[in-house]
């Protein structure tokens, strides 16, 4: 049972240490929306992965925010509610908007795991006290500057390697990476930049030994995804066209994947990221846990969700010093050798240090119950 007395919406901007190129676009700091639930003295973090463009989905910060205040928050503020899990009832007669559902619905998860004194991984069944993480790294301007990245990753110990691919940047640095590297685990993510009619120059991943390729085509797009699957040797990864459970089990039966990538805020929440992690393991697909260059609040979140059993893949979890010079959370999120310990604490697993949040906040608002 709990009870919220008020919920705060902050408005973020972090510098990251370096910019980050995907086929979509770039950017030099994380703009996010960290949303507090207030019980009463104990609070519940959850952070929103929309930025202020809708590039790799249509939600924003202004779009998350909107809806966040007019209904979302609406409809669990000053409520009695059972548990979390009741959380996607509770907003079932409001469409998409899945980054803003998430985010709150992880400030209730953390609050209630918090109220009870286990930790998130603990709460969803998860069975792992490390898990595997990867790095993904965004279009360098140039090949000998990607080989020196790859060799400093592939240095620490990171357990795969994936690179951020697009039409004109694709076939030469990916053979690059594999002349100097044999034998690593290497991926490609495209973010939706192809379509069919590049299928016979996408063919040419398959002499890379390359993991998975993620997202080849558009983010809508499960059919030609499965069409492509049928040419392709290399295994296809969907990120973007996987958005809810339903979703897992169409490109399952049609074939459109072989790997997923579950975000909990592409999906809608942590419940539903445990759903489509449940069809996964039905499907016999094995999934890993994607990021956002998540502050440690969404990072620790993902971290947790990481250690259900079907999170047989390295994830996109790396240690948030790669991005940051100072996070908002302690202990800090940092891997070792490719492994990222689980934080132990309730919730989420880490503690949120105010002060830290107020000097990056740009905006910040409370509503009451
Ligand atoms: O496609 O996985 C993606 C970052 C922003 C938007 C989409 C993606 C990514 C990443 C970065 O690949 C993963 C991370 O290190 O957080
Ligand atoms: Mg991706």
């Amino acid at each position: 049972m709990m009870r919220l007395h008020r919920v705060i919406l902050r408005r973020l901007e972090m510098p990251l240490r370096f910019r980050f190129r995907t086929s979509f676009g770039e950017i030099a700091a994380k703009k996010f929306l960290l949303v507090e639930a207030d019980a009463g003295g104990l609070s519940g973090w959850g952070e929103c992965v929309a930025d202020d463009e809708p590039h790799y989905s249509e939600e924003t910060n202004a779009s998350a925010a909107d809806v966040l205040r007019r209904f979302l928050v609406p409809a669990v503020l000053g409520r009695t509610l059972p548990g979390p899990e009741s959380f996607p009832d509770a907003v079932r007669e409001i469409r998409g908007n899945r980054m803003a559902k998430a985010a709150l619905e992880t400030a209730l998860w953390d609050l209630s795991c918090r109220a009870g004194g286990i930790s998130l991984g603990r709460r969803l069944g998860g069975v792992r006290e490390r898990v595997s993480v990867g790095v993904s790294l965004g279009i360098q301007p140039s090949i000998e500057g990607l080989l020196a990245l790859v060799a400093r990753h592939v240095d620490a110990g990171y357990a795969r390697i994936k690179v951020k691919i697009e039409p004109g940047n694709d076939l030469a640095p990916v053979a690059a990476i594999r002349e100097r590297y044999p034998s690593i685990e290497l991926t490609v993510d495209a973010n939706a930049a192809y379509t069919l009619a590049d299928a016979a120059h996408l063919l040419a991943l398959d002499r890379f030994d390359l993991d998975y390729v993620e997202q080849p085509l558009g983010h809508e797009d499960l059919w030609r995804h499965a069409e492509l699957a049928r040419a392709l040797r290399t295994p296809i990864c969907l990120d973007e066209s996987i958005r809810s459970a339903e979703d897992a089990a169409v490109a399952a039966a049609i074939g459109a994947a072989r790997v997923v990538n579950v975000k909990i805020g592409r999906v809608g929440g942590i419940g539903e990221a445990v759903r489509v992690h449940g069809v996964c393991a039905a499907a016999g697909i094995p999934v890993w846990c994607g990021g956002m260059l998540e502050s440690g609040v969404g990072r620790a979140a993902n971290v947790q969700l990481a250690t259900l059993p079907t999170f047989t893949k390295p994830g996109d979890t790396s240690s948030a010093s790669r991005y940051f010079d100072e996070d908002i959370v302690d202990p800090p999120l940092e891997a070792e050798r490719g492994e990222m310990p689980v934080p132990a604490g309730p919730g989420i697993g880490v503690e949120v240090r105010r002060e830290v949040v107020d000097r990056f906040t740009t905006w910040r608002e409370e509503i009451l119950a």
